[in-house]
């Protein structure tokens, strides 16, 4: 495919007023007749073509102001119609046919179990007729839906419903009108034979908003969490941002067919069922949280995204690292602000920073691309949410607000660009932020090294910044961050710095920089807690001593700072473990627990404050994370040492661990609300570190919850432990789960994650059989990412087996499923990226699967992604 480049974006030939969209369902086939109202742009260059976007139409007729257009006078060659001489102002009208029923990409117009809906950002509007599908021109859309009554009684689609009635042959048809201008990405439609749970939200001015919620019938009784999140979303919007909502109805609906979580069409956005359905029964803690986030998160679109949207597609973070930002903020309010910076952070560092350092590095705002779909990464909306959080940093709430407000106002009904953003906060706020720009158009994770000492009775912090190249981007200028910091002194209180205040915001902007603290009289060099609250997104070098960081985590009154400290132990313990020769890794575990055990025992012992804290200090970094900080990925000893150190921090500390199991367990009904969330992870935390050491009583204790469980948190979370650790009665406990949850599809997702997640090679066996079972398919993402997704971003020691027997696998899978979904195929295959990070054999078994694929034509999506991993 070709590369699009940002330097050569050129603004629209013409205008589209209104666009009247009329689409007739029928079992086989839809027919759509698309009439447009085109204006030629002002300031656009006569002689171009009109140049309409339309992927894979079958072209029944063509219309220009009521009179066909001669054959002559236009080209179609399956991806764009071209037309030539067209008046200055005219009316467009094209008739094509599509083909929802076959369309497995979930691109355009499609069907999920028996509904229609459609999916059109980034470019699957022109999989549903001819239009000039880019998110700069903005058009008012009338929409009429025609199909069989008895099987499609709702139609919906974007805005209001303006007028209705009935055809021949048990048809009808509903007519839908938007007010508000909006780029084609945002169209939604959808038919079927939905249950709703209605509501109202009355705005901060007085005017009432119907809210609906769409549903299979038979999940109607999982639909009040999503209720109850969007009103929370809408009354948060008005707080924080005073930001109202615009339409008359709010509606979601819930799909089970979803390449992506969820998608913030106007007024109508349409959700995967994982995130919007949600139970006790069927739905964990963490499946609640997600809920929650990802309802606020679209409804934020409304004005991040909506109102205001992209000139283009490389403008993709300007909504997307907003809208992140704004939900995690909405989450942090809803929730525990510092446990969930903590969860925020981990995922950035796990995740991101990989992406960052990997043959996927991109920046922020891209300067070029193959395919659009490949770029909704973690760089661009979590990267992307840091990067605006950076700018809350340097502004503070209050200038911050203030910047938001004059972007809102100015741009409203427009499509602009970060650039754009950026000038709102600089103008609202006096600060001089040219060289912040920088952060969008460099790749790669920023090192920032520190040192401190003393010089004339006063601490001195240097700081040193550098970013290593990256694929295309050899060299790289400083960047402007902000570094939150507090010292402190050796009775653990903060020290008074010169502002006066006890933490403070330095703004580093030059390779190189150091700043001054005076100790008035203090010998003693404080100990620096930096980046607090992670205030840039940055790899942090300063070389902690271990007392330092049990100082830290022992009196930081950070979250994030006290979690980093506790990263830093285990990951240092487990990197010595990792030379230790295999016999004797037990006991060099048992002293390493014996080193931690203080510091945890303490955490332990203030859990009641605040227990999802206490669980995410008590965690090891994952094996990934481990492996990621080291020269070169070692899956197996990175296991066995994680392992072992769990065994001996399980073993060593078994009946704090049995207290916490026991003092966390609660009474009474199941509430998804922050305390009880964050005891139940305590709880489980502990329980984990017990099936680790191999705990005799666990077995029976497990199946006892198991069986008993009143939430899928408990459930979930014991059937997991007895199937990782081969537990007598886990065979016993699948069966039993798949037995009670057969029929639902989300439940049964984890049913098969937990399988596919089982450490080891032998995995591998049990995910082909899984891959066979009859409950798999190709065409449900959610079970796809369920199964091969598990495998590969969360069983390392499976995914890379040294026989390459989990190379091929993945890749054959990879080549099955692009056949079947390409963005979600290339969206897999990014779990490849780190190739060059793999000892040599490794890399030359997976290097040659993935070289294997390529060699029969595949999709441009995942041709892009294979590509750039072997480059
Ligand atoms: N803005 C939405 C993006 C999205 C998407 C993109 C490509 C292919 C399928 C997709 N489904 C949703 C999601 C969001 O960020 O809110
Ligand atoms: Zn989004």
């Amino acid at each position: 495919a070709d590369l699009i480049r940002l330097a050569d974006y050129q603004a629209p030939v013409f205008h589209v007023p209104r666009t009247s969209l009329d689409v007739a369902l029928y079992d086989d086939y839809s027919r759509v007749t698309t009439t447009l109202e085109l204006e030629r742009r002002a300031d656009a260059d006569p002689a171009a073509d009109y140049v309409f976007d339309g992927v894979e139409l079958a072209l029944c007729r063509l219309e220009v102001d009521g009179q066909p257009w001669p054959k002559a006078q236009y080209d179609y060659d399956g991806e764009r119609l071209v037309i030539r001489g067209l008046p200055e102002r005219c009316t467009l009208l094209t008739e094509v046919t599509i083909k929802p029923h076959l369309n497995t990409a979930l691109e355009g117009l499609y069907m999920s179990r028996g509904m229609f809906c459609t999916q059109c950002e980034a470019e699957g509007f022109r999989r549903i007729t001819f239009y000039p599908d880019r998110p700069d021109v903005l058009s008012r859309f009338v929409t009429t839906i025609r199909a069989d009554k008895a099987r499609f009684p709702l139609l919906l689609s974007n805005g209001n419903p303006v007028a209705r009635g009935e055809e021949a042959d048990g048809r009808h048809w509903v007519t839908w009108e938007d007010p508000h201008p909006k780029p084609s990405y945002l169209f939604a439609l959808v038919a079927g034979d939905l249950a709703c749970l209605e509501d109202q939200y009355q705005t901060g001015s007085g005017r009432t908003v119907s809210l609906q919620i769409y549903a299979e019938p038979r999940d109607l009784d999982k639909l009040d969490h999503a209720m109850r999140s969007l009103k929370a979303a809408m009354a948060w919007d008005e707080r924080v941002y005073g930001l109202e909502y615009d339409l008359d109805i709010y509606m979601i609906v819930a799909v089970s067919h979803f390449n992506m979580g969820a998608m913030e069409n106007k007024g109508l956005n349409i959700f995967n069922t994982a995130c919007v359905l949600a139970h006790p029964a069927t739905t964990t803690d963490a499946g609640f949280q997600r809920v929650e986030s990802v309802v606020g998160h679209e409804y934020f679109h409304n004005w991040s995204g909506n109102r205001v949207t992209c000139r283009d597609w490389f403008q993709l973070s300007l909504k997307e690292g907003l809208t992140v930002f704004r939900d995690q903020c909405f989450s942090a309010d809803m929730n525990s602000a510092a446990v969930k910076r903590v969860e925020d952070v981990d995922v950035l560092r796990a995740v991101q920073f990989p992406e960052d350092q990997g043959p996927m590095a991109h920046p922020v705002r891209p300067a070029a691309y193959q395919k659009i779909d490949n770029f909704y990464t973690v760089t661009i909306y979590e990267k992307g949410a840091e990067l605006v959080r950076m700018q809350h940093e340097l502004l503070g709430a209050e200038r911050f607000r203030a910047g938001t407000d004059l972007y809102f106002r100015r741009f409203d009904g427009q499509a602009v660009t970060t650039d754009d953003f950026l000038d709102c906060m600089a103008e609202a706020s006096g600060l001089d932020l040219q060289q912040f720009r920088r952060w969008y158009d460099q790749a790669g994770t920023p090192h920032l090294a520190v040192q401190g000492h003393i010089e004339q009775g006063d601490y001195v912090l240097t700081f040193r910044q550098w970013t290593p190249p990256t694929p295309g981007q050899p060299d790289k200028q400083p960047l402007m961050m902000p570094v939150r910091l507090a010292l402190f002194g050796a009775d653990g209180q903060r020290l008074p710095l010169p502002d006066g205040s006890t933490e403070t915001v330095l703004v580093l902007t030059q390779e190189e920089q150091s700043f001054r603290f005076p100790l008035h009289g203090q010998k003693e060099a404080p100990v620096p807690s930096l980046l607090r609250g992670f205030s840039a997104p940055v790899e942090l070098d300063y070389a902690f001593t271990t007392e330092q960081l049990h100082f830290l985590l022992a009196h930081d009154d950070d979250g994030y700072s006290r979690w980093d400290a506790a990263q830093r132990l285990y990951h240092a313990a487990v990197t010595r473990l990792l030379s230790v020769p295999g016999e004797a890794v037990r006991a060099a575990a048992e002293d390493e627990a014996a080193a931690l055990a203080p510091a945890l025992r303490q955490v332990l012992a203030r859990a009641d404050d605040d227990a999802a804290a206490a669980a995410l200090l008590l965690t090891l970094p994952s094996e990934q994370a481990l492996a990621d900080r080291l020269p070169e990925l070692d899956v197996d000893g990175v296991h066995r040492a994680r392992e072992a150190l769990r065994a001996a921090i399980g073993e060593q500390l078994s009946s704090l661990w049995w207290q916490a199991e026991q003092n966390n367990t609660l009474a009474g009904p199941y509430r998804p609300v922050a305390a009880d969330i964050g005891r139940r992870s305590l709880r489980h935390c502990a329980l984990a570190y017990l099936a680790a050491a191999g705990d005799a009583r666990l077995a029976g204790h497990l199946t006892v919850l198991f069986q008993q469980a009143d939430n899928m948190t408990d459930q979930l979370g014991a059937l997991r432990l007895l199937v990782h650790y081969g537990l007598p009665g886990a065979d016993e406990a699948l069966d039993a789960f798949a037995r009670q949850w057969h029929d639902e599809a989300l439940v049964m997702d984890q049913w098969f994650t937990v399988q596919a997640t089982v450490p080891g090679e032998t995995t591998l066996s049990r995910v082909q059989a899984l891959l066979a079972h009859e409950g798999f398919d190709w065409r449900v993402p959610n079970r796809v990412r369920a199964v091969l997704g598990a495998l590969a971003n969360a069983n390392p020691t499976a995914f890379h087996a040294a026989s390459g027997e989990g190379y091929r696998l993945y890749a054959d899978a990879l080549g099955r499923l692009d056949a079947v979904n390409p963005q979600v195929a290339a969206r897999m295959a990014n779990a490849c990226a780190r190739l060059p990070r793999l000892p040599e054999g490794r890399r030359a078994l997976l290097g040659g699967a993935l070289r294997g694929l390529l060699k029969v034509p595949r999709s441009a999506n995942l041709t892009e992604v294979l590509e750039r991993i072997l480059a």
